[in-house]
């Protein structure tokens, strides 16, 4: 009898290495690291309202937000299996303000750098609402065999060799691109394996759904309050109105209009004239996985992956998802201005 035929992550990551001229594992270990801490999560994750994690760690982290217990311990789980791994010599973290760079021989050695947000929509935590840690890796720009540098970091996402993020929902899902499409990963907790669950995802040319926090509508460019009131009128031809859809974790937001069709918007404000989501960690490697699948990602003009980082922590407007909903977003950004 024919047993059920599972590909697991590991398998994956292997065949796929086996594609690559000159590939010699580093980032396979690389990502087999990134898929053991995501296992350590969802299982303090799936816990949290049980195990002494819940409530706030005290901590305030550089971006002024109070930390919550899970996000210190996500940024160390993530940072030990990075440093572990032996292939990634510095990290970016939303949690800390400054890279962090192991000083032992080998992870000097190491040719990545990653950059990552270990807890993703941590504030979201203790009303189990989905949560996402999201990870973007860069081949290192200084010489090998030495601490890595600031330099490593400030690379356009268009330089990017993977990126993916896990989202810790109903079930938890691993999604990464290295450039060669995306592909989708549940967690068997059976077996404690990421199985092929989305191979090769496209994401829908058009959707229904747009995702903005309509709280800050006030605030918002004048192009951005007209793109919603087109979203909102009566028109049949084009699937209108649309659904507002917006859970206020950008992981859980992406991989929804990800499957389903959808634009996600987080524009510049009056309050926040950058926007709110930070280059480095969220926007490049989202920006990575929805052009990969299809889609598109911009900043209301320009594209994410050519924007050239200044700061580690930089926010950038992300307009994000159904190619053509991007598109007809950015149209109203240049008709009625930013
Ligand atoms: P707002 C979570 O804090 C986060 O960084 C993203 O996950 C999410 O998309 C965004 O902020 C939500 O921000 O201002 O709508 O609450």
């Amino acid at each position: 009898m024919k047993g059920y035929k599972i590909t697991t992550l590991n398998e994956f990551i292997v065949r796929r290495q086996a594609n690559i001229p000159y590939a010699k594992g580093e980032l396979s270990n690389l990502l087999h690291h990134i898929s053991i801490a995501a296992k350590v999560l969802h299982k303090k994750v799936n816990k949290a309202g049980l195990v002494d994690v819940l409530g706030e760690a005290g901590n305030i982290n550089i971006q002024g937000e109070t930390q919550q217990k899970l996000d210190v311990f996500a940024d160390m789980q993530f940072t030990a299996a990075l440093s572990n791994s032996g292939e990634c010599c510095g990290i970016a973290s939303e949690e800390n303000q400054e890279i962090i760079t192991f000083d032992d021989q080998l992870s000097n050695d190491a040719k990545y750098i990653v950059c990552m947000d270990p807890l993703d929509g941590s504030s979201n935590i203790d009303v189990n609402v989905s949560i996402g840690t999201i990870f973007s890796i860069y081949r290192r720009i200084s010489p090998r065999g030495q601490k890595a540098q600031l330099e490593d970091f400030l690379q356009e996402g268009n330089k990017q060799i993977a990126a993916g993020y896990i989202i810790y929902g109903s079930s938890t899902m691993l999604v990464y691109t290295t450039g060669l499409g995306v592909n989708g990963f549940t967690l068997d907790t059976g077996i404690g394996e990421f199985c092929l669950s989305h191979p090769d995802i496209k994401t829908p040319m058009d959707g229904k759904i747009y995702s903005l926090n309509e709280g800050n509508y006030n605030k918002f460019p004048e192009g951005v309050k007209k793109y919603i009131k087109y979203c909102q009128e009566e028109d049949k031809a084009t699937n209108r109105p649309y659904s507002a859809r917006y859970i206020g974790s950008l992981v859980a937001d992406f991989h929804r209009n990800l499957l389903k069709g959808g634009v996600f918007i987080y524009p510049e404000t009056a309050s926040a004239p950058t926007g709110k989501l930070r280059l480095l960690y969220e926007c490049n490697p989202m920006a990575f996985i929805a052009e990969q699948a299809g889609g598109k990602a911009n900043d209301g003009e320009i594209r994410i992956m050519d924007l050239k980082p200044k700061t580690l922590h930089q926010r950038v407007p992300l307009y994000t998802g159904s190619k053509n909903m991007v598109e007809n977003a950015e149209n109203f950004i240049q008709k009625h201005g930013k």
